[in-house]
């Protein structure tokens, strides 16, 4: 490059950076009340608990984003951000920020969403979430959170498919609280806490949540009239979840829209850009230790070597363990299966996490990550995603109990194995993966 055009080259850039400055400065923020209209949770001995919630007011945090109808193609990407380690108190981020979007006449869905067991038994703390608003609200509204465990597929239409609800909370938002555009609004939880009893705060339930949002008029028991084309639950696309995951789709309530949330009501917006994942943070009260945990032996059940060895896999420092596709048994059988051992510091955990970073050399590719059950003596898939072909940072939380992947009988070790299939055209017939960090983050009291 001659020096004219290295000197426009950094005009250019800091033009760009001065944009990114303005764009920063000119985000909209607003700070709001949000009353408490009931707040019914699943207590340890198993029955639903009403907590008191009368003349509760909490803070809540709104910021205006861009959000497009999930039938307008995506704008341009502004910004790039890549994945991003979690924070410990972190257990749910599905907010990458470079494509929000929401169906316009849709007041009321549900998504199922992953939260890293990391935060089992810690109270919520903080809970982000998008809306989509063509008016605004002039009247008091209600942005209502139900939350299940359990999915039963058969039902059929118009019967909910959901079952063991964990929570069911009415938050009351005051008349022009939302202008008219697309939010993304932080209800401070944690200020809630200081008005009821310990052992009644909120706990996270370890894996899976069937969340809802519902945006209804204001009723004081929750049954107000659905906003249909006013409000929409905004979602992120452009990649899965930073942290936990879940599947491309979730369910639309619009066949009717009442509440309920059928089999047949299951929908996506066609796949990647826009995966169906409400755009969501959840954080938690920080408690207990999280030990790191560095695999001690490697093997490749399925796979050739390629490079590296177990200390590649220890560190994130592009120093990567690498396997090249193998022979099968079968044709079902992943051609690269990577297996690890770690030793644990205690039987006593209430989380254990995968903490990944890897790629392969081609699109085309399925990654599973599976953590082994020693009380099932069984492999447990906690993750299916499409390989990425640039490092991917992933912290994936083992369902159920954490305690149960761990076998006290051989030194408290656990065992993690990554496999990659093919799914699609790949670029090379010899394909391979490299993982650069193959680590376990355990939390225990
Ligand atoms: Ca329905
Ligand atoms: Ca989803
Ligand atoms: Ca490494």
């Amino acid at each position: 490059m001659d020096g004219i055009g290295r000197n426009m080259s950094n005009r250019f850039l800091f033009l760009l950076a001065l944009l990114g400055l303005a764009a920063m400065a000119s985000a909209e923020v607003r700070w709001g009340q949000v009353e408490l209209a009931f707040f019914r949770v699943r207590g340890a001995d198993g029955r639903m608990i009403d907590l008191p919630t009368q003349g509760v007011v909490i803070p809540v945090r709104m910021e205006r984003i861009q959000a497009h109808s999930y039938k307008q193609p995506k704008p341009p990407a502004q910004n790039n951000i890549h994945f991003l380690a979690p924070a410990v108190s972190e257990v749910y981020k599905n907010d990458l920020g470079t494509n929000y979007f929401y169906d316009p006449g849709g007041p009321s869905a549900l998504d199922d969403v992953n939260i890293l067991p990391v935060g089992n038994n810690q109270w919520w703390y903080d809970l982000t979430l998008g809306v989509y608003t063509s008016t605004g609200n002039s009247a008091k509204i209600m942005n209502r959170q139900l939350g299940w465990t359990n999915y039963v597929q058969g039902l059929g239409h118009d019967v909910q498919a959901f079952s063991n609800l964990v929570f069911d909370v009415g938050w009351v938002f005051q008349p022009g609280q939302f202008p008219a555009g697309s939010w993304k609004y932080t209800i401070n939880i944690h200020n809630y806490w200081s008005q009821i009893p310990d052992y009644n705060k909120p706990r996270v339930p370890n894996g899976l949540i069937y969340f809802a949002q519902e945006w209804r008029a204001y009723d004081l028991l929750g049954n107000g009239a659905f906003l249909t084309n006013q409000f929409s639950p905004v979602f992120s696309g452009d990649g899965d979840p930073q942290i936990g995951f879940s599947d491309d789709q979730y369910w639309n309530d619009w066949d009717p829209v009442d509440g309920i949330f059928a089999e047949d009501e299951v929908d996506y917006f066609g796949g990647p850009p826009n995966q169906a994942n409400f755009l969501m943070d959840l954080t938690t009260q920080q408690g207990g230790v999280t030990d790191t945990v560095r695999p001690y032996q490697v093997s490749l059940f399925r796979g050739k070597a390629n490079g590296g060895n177990i200390a590649s896999l220890q560190f994130i420092d592009q120093n990567y363990y690498k396997a090249l596709k193998g022979i099968v048994a079968n044709g079902s059988e992943a051609p690269i299966q990577i297996i690890m051992d770690g030793f644990v510091s205690t039987t006593n955990l209430t989380a254990l996490s995968a903490d990944i970073v890897t790629k392969v050399s081609t699109p085309g590719l399925s990654q599973i990550v599976e953590m082994y059950n020693f009380v099932t003596n069984t492999w447990v898939q906690v993750d299916q995603r499409t390989a990425a072909t640039s490092d991917t940072h992933l912290t994936i939380g083992a369902p159920g109990t954490a305690s149960d992947y761990v076998d006290p009988t051989n030194g408290n070790d656990v065992r993690l194995k990554i496999s990659y299939k093919q799914v699609g055209p790949v670029t090379q017939s010899l394909w391979g993966c490299s993982v650069d960090l193959g680590n376990w983050l355990a939390t225990h009291p």
